[in-house]
């Protein structure tokens, strides 16, 4: 053979992946691999592995009936493959080609790894850019330079002036401001119902791919049951279809809500998504194009569909914060991975790979990540990124843990969102401060506390909330490093005016609690 050899990754599944263009069926192959490594570098929740594979092997089926030629390892190949460079180098040995072509990887990792192959393998390598996205690495990059802080919104105002999304023909923002995240915080109450779930009965080469995973790795955190997943991009596109129908409109409002059941008339589990789109997984792995989610919601204000704080509110999602988590990944890695501001060094407590916890929040939300693979924005920064980070659990293993459990980790968005959100542990790259809440807030977004064996009011002692003594616990023990935040002024004005008496149960209250996470299983 003297074509290329052209390399597609699991989350690549895209017709428009650079790396596929240009290609000759005639002469090229495309090499796809289920390989060993890839499925254990954490330990992927079962629905997360079960996903990943089955969207790879129906993309590797449209590209056949598009005359593709694939070399597709699978997972269970009588003699399968260890890494991605052993399947290249097997594709490589049996097809002869003159050179292979890749699109730069979503993750460091791999894209470290891919830097010796070109020697390793003995063949020429290209690597491309991954074009997928709204802004370059080299964009971001630019935007970036020289700039004291990166905050987002100023990176989002650019997109925005830059793809003329949502501006006036005066090239104004619509609604005459650039955010209306004042408006995205409404409480849900109860007689709201939820939206019903997008779901997908599995086919053939699902339930394929279900045995499989099955075998191998149920003795993964998750369970494999009830998998409901698009794996195609009509799925996909369906799915994001069904969220623009039933819960767009409601976007904006209840962006921040977080409700434990069914409302009335909803499915049991439509407290799990609410008003999101569950689309997420479906980006991260080319089944759903950014820059067509926005325009088609962009369309639908337009069209007098969805009022603005939610078209505005959904677009700031993957416009901005998606676009912006993936131009501080690459800006900071590989260092990223080891920022620890905090110096927080405690175990992750056993109960977030089991749900065995009498906090009902964190139950609740633990538990449903254990079903689903998902849980939500405000789930995953509220409840168990805010206890993450009151308690000073170590960056790294939180990381890993948030990296295995949800079907859209992929750690180009997973690792930001963790370190720099969730904990801070950047030292305010990402956030102007912590995240840290009491349990007020949990009380205020969602129906958790009415459930919970402890009582959210009550401060100190055995039944107090653990929230509440520990978020001031957090601000006293970091005080040398969060004093003098600005931001962080009223709630330090407060901890000043609370008595000794009160101040020394909180220590108290702390050091037991933190105590009683030492002992867990
Ligand atoms: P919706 O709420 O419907 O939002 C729409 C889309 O906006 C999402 O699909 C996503 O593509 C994008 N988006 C929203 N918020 C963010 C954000 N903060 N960063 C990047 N994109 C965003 N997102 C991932 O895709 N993968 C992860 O591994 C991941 N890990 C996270 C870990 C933590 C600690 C936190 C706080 C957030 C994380 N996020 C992650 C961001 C966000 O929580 C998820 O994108 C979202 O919950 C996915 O559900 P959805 O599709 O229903 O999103
Ligand atoms: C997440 C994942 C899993 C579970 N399995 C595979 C696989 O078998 N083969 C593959 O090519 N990709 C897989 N992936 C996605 C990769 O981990 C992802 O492509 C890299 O981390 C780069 O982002
Ligand atoms: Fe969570 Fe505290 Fe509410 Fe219980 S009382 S659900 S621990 S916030």
């Amino acid at each position: 053979m003297s074509g290329s050899l052209r390399l597609v990754l699991g989350d690549q599944l895209t017709p428009n992946l650079s790396a596929l263009r240009g290609l000759d069926p005639a002469r090229d192959w495309v090499v796809m691999a289920e390989v060993a490594a890839e499925t254990r570098y954490v330990p992927h929740h079962p629905k997360k592995i079960a996903f990943f594979l089955s969207a790879m092997r129906h993309f590797a089926e449209d590209l056949r009936a598009r005359g593709i030629r694939v070399f597709y390892i699978a997972l269970d190949d009588p003699n399968p493959c260890d890494t991605l460079a052993d399947a290249v180098a097997r594709a490589q040995a049996q097809l002869k080609p003159d050179q292979l072509i890749v699109t730069e990887p979503g993750e460091w990792r791999l894209w470290d790894a891919m830097q010796r192959w070109q020697d390793d393998l003995g063949l020429p390598v290209e690597l491309r850019p991954d074009d997928q996205f709204l802004c370059s690495r080299a964009e971001f990059a630019a935007w970036a330079e020289g700039r004291k802080s990166l905050r987002m919104e100023f990176f989002y105002r650019d997109m925005r002036r830059r793809t003329g999304i949502l501006l006036t023909a005066g090239g104004k923002p619509e609604g005459e401001a650039w955010n209306f995240d004042a408006e995205n915080r409404g409480s849900l109450s109860q007689d709201i119902p939820a939206p019903p779930l997008f779901r997908v009965v599995p086919d053939g080469i699902t339930q394929d791919v279900l045995a499989l995973v099955e075998a191998r790795f149920t003795n993964h955190f998750g369970d494999l049951a009830g998998f409901d997943y698009g794996v195609t991009a009509e799925e996909a596109e369906a799915a994001f279809e069904h969220f623009c129908r039933h819960a767009l409109p409601n976007f904006g409002a209840y962006q921040d809500a977080m409700r434990q059941d069914s409302s009335p008339n909803g499915t049991p589990d439509g407290g799990d998504v609410l008003f999101h789109a569950r689309i997420a997984l479906y980006l991260n792995i080319g089944l759903l194009d950014p820059k067509a989610v926005c325009a088609r919601v962009e369309a639908e204000y337009r069209a007098g569909r969805v009022p603005l704080n939610a078209a505005e509110g959904f677009i700031r999602q993957i416009l901005g914060w998606r676009e912006y988590v993936r131009g501080l990944y690459w800006l900071h890695m590989p260092g990223y991975a080891e920022v620890n501001f905090f110096n927080a060094e405690r175990p992750l407590p056993g109960f977030y790979w089991s749900a065995a916890t009498e906090m009902n929040c964190l139950r609740q939300v633990i538990d449903q990540t254990k079903r689903t693979a998902y849980a939500h924005h405000i789930q995953r920064l509220m409840i168990t990124g805010n206890f993450a980070l009151l308690i000073g659990a170590r960056p790294a293993e939180v990381a890993e843990w948030y990296l295995a459990v949800y079907a859209d980790a992929v750690e180009w968005v997973e690792l930001p969102n963790v370190v720099g959100m969730a904990l801070f542990a950047d030292g305010g790259v990402m956030a102007t401060k912590p995240y840290a809440a009491s349990g007020a807030y949990i009380d205020k977004m969602s129906n958790y506390c009415d459930r919970c064996r402890f009582d959210v009011a009550k401060k100190n002692g055995p039944k107090a909330c653990p929230f509440n003594y520990l978020y001031w616990n957090f601000l006293s023990e970091h005080r040398e490093k969060l004093g003098r935040n600005p931001r962080l002024a009223m709630p330090y004005r407060t901890f000043d005016k609370l008595t000794e008496e009160r101040r020394a149960a909180i220590l108290d209250d702390s050091r037991r609690f933190l105590k009683t996470l030492e002992t867990q299983p």
